[in-house]
């Protein structure tokens, strides 16, 4: 057969990571790679759930009882579940916010360490039950004490997410660049598929839910206008819209172009939530090369003043959200 042989050099993420742990040198000590192979392990397991949801009865309200009168419990249930014992049992963490939580999860003494994790454990809930792409959103924090998760996003160490589609895809940044790993299933690993994410600087693609037109802000309808009704010859951008953060983004960084939830009339603050949505993905966005902002400033400075809070979101590819931007600034 014409079959090549494996490669036996191959990546994997914690290979990776540590790598750059390593050129870190002394500042180092392993603690982001063992957290970070923490978040991969929750990764693969959200993963093959997913996959299996509609044969296990994981699909449908969490608090019904299946055949044999077990509980049944929901996917985001699930998968909040096993990142919040995964993280405390990595003994890496010491304050856990979810999106799944009212309250911040605060670590005890015995299994403390000196990160703060906040997660979106399985964001795009519409889409769960239609088996579209759903995904995991999480950023990492370096901090002592629960007042200190209300920090910039700027101050992250390290965001990403996995998504899961026709494979399980985990996009991270440690803060020098982006890169993107596909989940092997025979292996179990994540092995480097995409070094070096760059969103090109320009796209053709927009994504924003238009179903929200009548609530949406003059300098959001203005620049749609302008990119749907081009002058000068230009062609139109095409609309891609998903409904699923990740899936939305993971499209934007490879393809660019821009993805948008703003707040508008109805929603005021927007609806993603600006700790495990917004941050990790302007982050990812901002080292890839893009721009992420709320129409008039810029996300990773924002600092939060409560764990839950929303925020207006725009980010992609650099002129694409730049001629955005404009649109704010012209609007008095
Ligand atoms: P969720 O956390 O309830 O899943 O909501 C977040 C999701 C994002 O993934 C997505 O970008 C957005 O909500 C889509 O919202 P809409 O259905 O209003 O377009
Ligand atoms: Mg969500």
């Amino acid at each position: 057969s014409n079959e090549e042989p494996p490669s036996t050099d191959i990546i994997t993420l914690t290979r990776h990571v540590l790598a750059d742990q390593f050129r870190m040198g002394a500042a180092a000590t392993g603690d982001l790679t063992l957290l970070l192979t923490a978040i991969q392990t929750t990764s693969k397991f959200i993963a093959t759930n997913v996959r299996k949801a509609r044969l296990i009865n994981l699909v449908g309200l969490a608090g019904e009882t299946n055949v044999q009168g077990e509980e049944q419990k929901k996917l985001d249930v699930l998968s909040n579940d096993i990142m919040v014992n995964s993280l405390r049992a990595s003994g890496k963490t010491a304050v856990l916010v979810s999106e799944e939580l009212e309250e911040a999860i605060i670590i005890e003494d015995r299994y403390k360490g000196k990160y703060c994790v906040v997660f979106d454990p399985l964001d795009g809930s519409s889409n769960i039950d239609a088996g579209v792409n759903i995904g995991t959103i999480f950023g990492i924090y370096q901090i002592g004490t629960i007042s200190d998760v209300l920090r910039p996003g700027s101050e992250m160490v390290a965001a990403g997410y996995t998504m899961y589609g026709s494979s399980a895809n985990l996009v991270l940044s440690t803060g020098n660049g982006v890169n993107g790993y596909t989940l092997d299933a025979a292996l179990g690993e994540f092995i480097l598929t995409h070094p070096d994410i760059k969103i090109p600087p320009r796209g053709k693609i927009y994504s924003f839910n238009e179903g929200n037109s009548m609530y949406f802000h003059q300098p959001v309808v203005n620049y749609l206008n302008s990119i749907k009704y081009p002058t000068n010859g230009k062609s139109p951008y095409s609309a891609r819209y998903i409904g699923s953060m990740v899936a939305d983004v993971h499209r934007t960084f490879l393809y660019g172009g821009i993805f948008g939830y703003p707040d508008d009339k109805k929603s005021k603050s927007g609806k993603l939530r600006l700790l495990y949505e917004a941050f990790p993905m302007a982050f990812l966005t901002e080292q890839a090369g893009g721009i992420a902002t709320t129409g008039t400033k810029r996300i990773l400075d924002i600092v939060p003043t409560s764990i839950h809070e929303r925020c207006s979101v725009f980010l992609g590819s650099k002129d694409d959200v730049l001629d955005l931007a404009k649109f704010y600034d012209e609007t008095p």
